[in-house]
């Protein structure tokens, strides 16, 4: 069996790397729309032997079709998924406007793939920060549950989109050439540089992008009473975020443990060799499929603490790959 896949949001960093997970992973399509808002309407895009042109999001444009992969921002998402439902199509989608609401599965198929017999229509993609630290600590809390983990996050300029990508690369230059370097899409000048992730602030002075990583992870575990806290960061890395972890558990969890089990966990390969101080980088990480993960060690300020560093593609599993899965999963379990 094939199926009619629209893209909505094709011509984004996201959405460029869903174009190339489709024919790399052979999804069987039967037809390929790409849609997006009347801004990027009209680019054209190869895919394969085919040039494919970017039509504008409209009421008809869900007729007929299967799955919608959405990766044009929360607003787009909002108002053109319930159309997408109605017309009969499943979304998956990658922003964060329903990945909260109690009816709308919340999925990482390492993680909670059960959880996609429940779509009434919508699936959300979690947070790119919130999906690399699920794949990572996940196989450890099935086997010792978690009781806190604290997080401080070192994100690329792709979670800012394609845009801000290029930016960082004028700013570098811009620098090297002695001349002040721009911001335009991102807050500040990330070149040489880093700043908290500037997402809006709540009264506790949380931004979102550290409540996504508190909520969406409680919600993708089943788990909402876990302990949560993260201080995200925006780094001058182009595409793989990175993470800093550290988890408590009531008893105490060897590093060995923890090594054998996340060798043999699925979406994570184990980057480890302490004699060269050699650990996961964001240039190793980047165009993986899998969750790099090393430094495993024992928190010496806690009997049951456990630390550990990951770096995963943010555009591939943090994004565009994740939602893939999903698709492939909803395939697997006859749902789509
Ligand atoms: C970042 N994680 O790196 C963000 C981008 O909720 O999907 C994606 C925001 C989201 O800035």
């Amino acid at each position: 069996k094939s199926y009619r896949v629209a893209i909505l949001g094709a011509t984004g960093a996201v959405g460029t790397e869903l174009l190339a997970l489709l024919r790399e992973r052979n999804f069987p399509l039967s037809e390929l729309t790409l849609l997006a808002s009347e801004y990027s309407a009209g680019k054209e895009i190869q895919f394969g032997t085919d040039r494919l042109t970017v039509k504008t999001v409209q009421a008809d444009s869900f007729d007929g079709i299967d799955l919608v992969l959405a990766s044009a921002g929360g607003s787009v998402s909002k108002q053109w998924a319930p159309i997408a439902a109605k017309a009969g199509a499943v979304t998956i989608d990658n922003s964060s406007a329903f990945r909260m609401n109690p009816d709308v599965p919340l999925v990482v198929p390492e993680v909670n793939p059960e959880a996609v017999t429940q779509h009434q229509g919508i699936i959300a993609n979690p947070n790119c920060t919130t999906i690399l630290m699920s794949v990572a600590v996940f196989p450890l809390h099935q086997v010792q549950p978690i009781k806190r983990i604290v997080a401080a996050t070192y994100q690329s300029a792709s979670g800012a989109g394609a845009r801000a990508m290029e930016e960082v690369k004028h700013q570098a230059q811009a620098i090297l050439n002695q001349e002040p370097a721009k911001a335009e899409i991102l807050p500040y000048p990330l070149a040489f540089n880093l700043f908290l992730h500037n997402s809006a602030l709540n009264a506790q002075g949380y931004c979102e992008e550290e409540m996504k990583m508190v909520n969406e992870t409680r919600k993708i575990f089943s788990a909402p009473e876990l302990r949560i806290t993260a201080t995200c960061v925006r780094v001058p890395v182009l595409r793989a975020h990175s993470e800093a972890i550290n988890l408590e558990f009531d008893e105490p969890f060897s590093p060995e443990a923890a090594r054998q089990i996340l060798a043999k966990a699925p979406g994570i390969k184990l980057v480890e060799d302490f004699g060269k101080n050699y650990f996961p980088m964001p240039i190793d990480a980047s165009g993986k499929d899998e969750v790099l993960v090393g430094r495993i060690r024992q928190d010496i300020s806690h009997p049951a603490g456990l630390d550990l560093w990951l770096c995963g593609d943010q555009i591939r599993k943090g994004a565009a790959l994740n939602a893939v899965q999903i698709a492939e999963l909803l395939i697997a379990k006859n749902l789509l």
